[in-house]
């Protein structure tokens, strides 16, 4: 098998409750291998591009906002088929209906808030991923 790679952020939230730790610690147990991991501040720019998919969307501009609320811990991981592993372990988008045993569904918080705070983001695709590395580990490509 191909050793595949994601890109993993933990986001302001994840950071910001001291849950970073812990989020790597369910990536490095599920067997995946860690090769670039960076605490650091979002800018507008690079969010236009990593979230150029949500534009326009009602929960776009506060999704930057809450991006650039603090420091992002953006890593990338490595090992068979883990961009869907890693979105598996990560559960779903909404932490109010994610599963138990999923990182969302077991330290996700509903805050009533415009834009889902849900700890962190998983590339969703080959493309994606790639694209994504590039975006915020250019010195990886
Ligand atoms: P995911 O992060 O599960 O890939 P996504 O790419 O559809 O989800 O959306 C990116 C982020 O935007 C998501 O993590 C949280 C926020 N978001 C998505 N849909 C939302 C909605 N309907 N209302 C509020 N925030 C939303
Ligand atoms: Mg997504």
């Amino acid at each position: 098998p191909v050793a595949e790679r994601t890109l993993v952020l933990v986001k302001p939230d994840g950071v910001r409750r001291g849950l970073s730790g812990e989020i790597l610690r369910r990536v490095e147990a599920k067997g995946y291998t860690l090769r670039a991991v960076r605490l650091m501040d979002a800018t507008p720019e690079l969010l236009a591009a990593h979230y150029a998919e949500h534009e326009g969307k009602p929960f776009y501009q506060p999704l930057v906002d809450f991006m650039l609320s603090g420091p992002v811990l953006a890593v990338v991981a490595e090992g068979n088929n883990v961009i869907a592993g890693f979105r598996s372990l990560a559960g779903a988008t909404d932490p109010t209906v994610a599963a138990p045993g999923t990182i969302r569904g077991d330290l996700g918080r509903d805050w009533g808030l415009k834009v889902v705070q849900n700890l962190v983001h998983g590339s969703d695709s080959t493309e994606s991923a790639a694209r994504e590395i590039g975006l915020w580990f250019p010195e990886l490509v």
